[in-house]
């Protein structure tokens, strides 16, 4: 069974993008995962194909149109998962997001440009608005690219070593330890003596204790979380 992307865009060759390359790319040749993209300005019905419009009460920058983007949605009807639109309006996205959309069987990604899509297309297509961050964008393309990459690696098959994973589920809820390969000394500093002991208790609590100082000092928010789940 196969997780399957289609991504609806007015700038189509953005994809596959760096999902072409590395980890996603193999996955994908591999047949684990597929991605279709749907050039919005195909469903234009004007000659120009034009698919945006001025905004209603006047202001900057223009609008995508409902009737366009509404033909690009049904050309795609009945497939399965959600219709996810980017946006810095959207819910953040979280880990536990991303891995309930990978254990689903795909999804629909809508990627808007200009001012944004007309908000009663959004409203008819029960389009689940989602964010990356607090930033703007000049579209939703590159925000898409991000999210299938985080869904796609968590595939069943995608990550030859599953031990990454159980890693991760390990540090849940906790940003990264900090990381060291050789040489054990480079430009005078050291590599922690603990991770060149071989003592491997010691070394997984020191992980650990590095990932949650990371977390309190950089992201009290999630150190509030992950205390409460502790
Ligand atoms: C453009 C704009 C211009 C003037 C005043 C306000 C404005 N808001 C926007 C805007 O938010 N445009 C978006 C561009 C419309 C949807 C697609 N675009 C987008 C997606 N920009 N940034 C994202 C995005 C997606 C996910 N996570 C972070 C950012």
């Amino acid at each position: 069974m196969s997780w399957d992307v289609r991504v609806l865009t007015i700038f189509p060759e953005m994809f596959p993008g760096p999902l072409g390359e590395s980890l996603a790319g193999k996955a994908a040749a591999d047949g684990l995962w597929s991605l279709r993209t749907v050039n919005i300005r195909d469903f234009a019905p004007d000659r120009h194909a034009t698919v945006d419009d001025s905004p209603f009460g006047g202001g900057p920058g223009m609008v995508m149109r409902p009737d366009v983007v509404h033909a690009a949605l049904e050309s795609v009807a009945g497939a399965p998962g959600p219709v996810i639109y980017l946006t810095p309006r959207g819910r953040p996205l979280d880990q536990e997001t991303v891995r309930g959309l990978a254990r689903g069987a795909g999804m629909t990604v809508l990627c808007g440009r200009y001012e944004g899509v007309d908000e009663r297309v959004l409203e008819a297509h029960d389009v689940v608005e989602v964010s990356l961050g607090d930033f703007v964008l000049s579209g939703g393309e590159p925000a898409a690219i991000a999210l299938i990459d985080a869904c796609v690696r968590l595939l069943p098959g995608v990550m030859g070593a599953e031990e990454s994973l159980e890693e991760e589920s390990f540090q849940a809820g906790l940003l990264e330890y900090p990381h060291y390969t050789r040489p054990a000394e480079w430009q005078g500093r050291r590599v922690p003596e603990v991770l060149l002991s071989g003592h491997h208790e010691n070394i997984r609590a020191w992980r650990r204790e590095q990932a949650e100082r990371v977390t309190r000092e950089r992201r009290p928010d999630l150190w509030a979380r992950a205390v409460a789940r502790i």
